[in-house]
């Protein structure tokens, strides 16, 4: 029985193995071949080792996560009291502070570039789309995390609201009041924990956080949640936005592909 049992575990060991090696196996050949998957790689690999650790944390990440699988959900008691806010608080953007002082009944959001039916969503027609609540924990860059309950729709029911990509899309920029921006590709644009968040702890997106909207983008950390969404552009390059590297982060030093 004890035989039985030790060469059932080394069947099982080398299985594991062997998985590994496989998972190894594939993605060693998409880095030879040059990452021909988009996305495997950032939009812009930086140069000597950074840009190499990029690449390898971006496709080692990629290639053992499949699209539907979703970072841990937690339970809403474990929600954490008193949410950091962090940098960007108020944006003092007139067309921000204009918006704000309504209580954003006029804001809307434009969805433009590279979709079939360009559109301006409204606050209300937003709130009335598919919508996903989600309690999730937020990692920020700089040491802290926080859990919290994001009410809001898919990115991606946004996107077909606007008759859906061309086939030369990429990328989504969305542009944030107060001057951020950030680029993420298709594969995290249509993860069904994407969503633009309008409420969180089930009341209305606080000012602090983010209002009216902003992006939780699960598997990412902080700083590519971004607050205060103004509009959404889908793009084949990143290159006209900022210094073109693909996000505000990326443009000064951090890595584009912030998954945690
Ligand atoms: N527009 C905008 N988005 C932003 C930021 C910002 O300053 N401006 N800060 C980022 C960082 S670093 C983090 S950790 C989170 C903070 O979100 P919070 O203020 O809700 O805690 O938002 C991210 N999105
Ligand atoms: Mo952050």
């Amino acid at each position: 029985m004890k035989k039985f049992q030790s060469s059932l575990k080394t069947k099982r060991a080398r299985l594991t193995r062997r998985e590994i090696i496989r998972r190894g196996g594939a993605l060693t050949a998409f880095l030879i071949t040059g990452c021909d998957s988009q996305f495997y790689k950032p939009p812009v690999v930086r140069g000597g080792l950074m840009g190499i650790a990029d690449t390898l944390t971006m496709a080692t990440q990629r290639s053992l996560m499949s699209n539907d699988q979703l970072v841990q959900e937690h339970d809403p008691r474990e929600v954490t009291q008193n949410f950091p806010v962090w940098n960007q608080s108020n944006p003092e953007d007139e067309d921000y502070q204009r918006l704000k002082a309504n209580g954003f009944e006029d804001w809307v959001l434009p969805v433009t570039g590279l979709v079939n039916n360009p559109v301006s969503i409204s606050l209300s027609d937003l709130k009335k789309m598919s919508r996903r609540t989600q309690t999730t924990m937020h990692i920020c860059e700089q040491g802290w995390s926080a859990i919290a309950t994001w009410t809001g729709t898919p990115l991606l029911s946004v996107i077909q609201a606007a008759g859906g990509i061309k086939p030369e899309a990429k990328y989504v920029m969305i542009n944030a009041f107060g001057g951020w921006y950030e680029g993420y590709d298709m594969f995290d644009v249509s993860h069904p924990q994407t969503i633009l968040a309008y409420g969180m702890n089930g009341k209305d997106l606080p000012a602090g956080n983010g209002a009216p909207v902003r992006l939780r983008v699960e598997r990412h950390c902080g700083y590519k949640q971004l607050k205060f969404i103004k509009s959404i552009e889908v793009v084949s390059t990143v290159e006209h936005h900022g210094r073109g590297t693909g996000g505000i982060n990326s443009d000064f030093g951090f890595h584009w592909y912030a998954g945690a």
